[in-house]
């Protein structure tokens, strides 16, 4: 799990790069002066009735505070953008975070306010979307002092002001419970081959591999004894996609972003492993349908990985190696880093020595492919 590992690091990097302000500094610095007085939904089971003052530094965490929604339901909400001290021009704006994934979109804004306090209540017209999960997510109200525009940022920091999380929960909207393949604890079991899947990443899948923050689907596809290679293919899929393919000790073995435009396809060695996990997902934040089709791959190339033993010479290496076994073919090398990261690239190799000197010492994956079909390694430079 070695290599999963370091990709979690790399998601936590991620996230904190994409939400570095949702994670740091949100809200008022202060607690004087301008704050929501009051929030009051009412929902189908129990409502939030909250009560503002005096103020609090940062994100004010009323997340015990929770009602229940209807998918496809309306609602409305009510906000007193006020104070706690003194009156002072501001603006404000609601939020729920209606696909869940712990992000306040544009597309999420119940509303908008802006004024010197006392105003009137603020009262918020909305209809939750049909396509709502039945998991708990947040509802945030927002009010931030002095001069600016309109939306606010939802992971905005200032000085006076108030941010106040509370928890919506929905009912009659999707059951995520029945969807299995979100991460390697729970994949999708494929004994058989050929198999196709077509099947839908948008609802109820987060993002476990962090390759890009898109939600993924996990596939554990175990062959019959003989198979040789297999190949994954999303080729028609809706969306661009992303396919990655690991062993069970999360070494990665294969990845592709664009094969069949900008949908993926990856053939794997599978002569020394017992399964392998196949990871789907998107380019991006991108989700949608997509078609997934596992089958042996048993075209004519299979004869050059049968007469042929690629390896990597020496492996630990310290300034450079060569590839046996790939003299006679059309051969291009990537080397990539364990983030993924392409740090080397040769076209038409013809058997030379690889220069690594620059390479910082580390795990690192070289990808040969000879006439379409890839082949991983593992290099470790030292
Ligand atoms: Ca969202
Ligand atoms: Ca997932
Ligand atoms: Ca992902
Ligand atoms: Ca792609």
């Amino acid at each position: 799990m070695k290599n999963i590992f370091s990709l979690f690091i790399l998601l936590i990097y991620y996230n904190h790069l994409l939400f570095a302000q949702c994670v740091n500094g949100v809200g008022p610095t202060s607690t004087i002066d301008s704050n929501v007085e009051s929030v009051t939904l009412i929902g189908d089971v129990g409502s939030i009735n909250y009560v503002g003052c005096p103020g609090i530094i940062g994100i004010e965490d009323q997340t015990s505070l929770s009602t229940t929604l209807a998918a496809g339901g309306s609602y409305t909400i009510s906000v007193q953008f006020g104070t706690c001290g003194g009156n002072y021009s501001g603006l404000g704006e609601v939020w729920i975070d209606f696909n869940g994934n712990q992000t306040f979109e544009p597309t999420e804004s119940l509303g908008t306010w802006s004024g010197i306090p006392p105003t009137s209540i603020s009262v918020f017209s909305f209809i939750v979307p049909s396509t709502v999960t039945n998991l708990p997510v947040k509802l945030r109200v927002m009010q931030k002092e002095g001069s600016g525009s309109l939306p606010l940022d939802p992971c905005a920091s200032f000085t006076w002001g108030s941010v106040v999380d509370f928890t919506i929960n929905f009912t009659g909207g999707i059951d995520c419970s029945t969807y299995i393949g979100n991460n390697e604890t729970d994949p999708i079991i494929v004994n058989n081959l050929p198999y196709a899947d077509n099947h839908n990443n948008s609802v109820c899948y987060s993002n476990d591999n962090p390759v890009y923050n898109s939600a993924d689907v996990y596939y554990l596809v175990t062959p019959t004894n003989g198979t040789q290679q297999i190949t994954a293919s999303l080729c028609g899929s809706n969306f661009d996609t992303y396919i990655s393919a690991y062993d069970t000790q999360g070494n990665n073995l294969a990845f592709n972003d664009d094969f069949c435009g900008p949908q993926s396809e990856i053939t794997i060695d599978v002569q020394n492993l017992d399964s392998v996990y196949i990871i789907v997902e998107g380019w991006g934040l991108e989700t949608g349908d997509y078609i997934l089709n596992i089958y042996e791959n048993t075209s004519s190339i299979t004869s050059i990985i049968q007469n042929t033993n690629i390896s990597l010479h020496p492996n630990p290496a310290q300034h450079s190696f060569i590839i046996n076994g790939v003299n006679d073919a059309d051969v291009s090398i990537s080397i990539y880093n364990v983030n993924g990261k392409t740090v080397k690239r040769i076209f038409n190799y013809k058997g030379n020595e690889i220069i690594i000197d620059s390479l910082p010492n580390g795990i690192y994956f070289v990808e040969i492919m000879i006439e379409n079909i890839i082949f991983t390694k593992k290099l470790i430079i030292q």
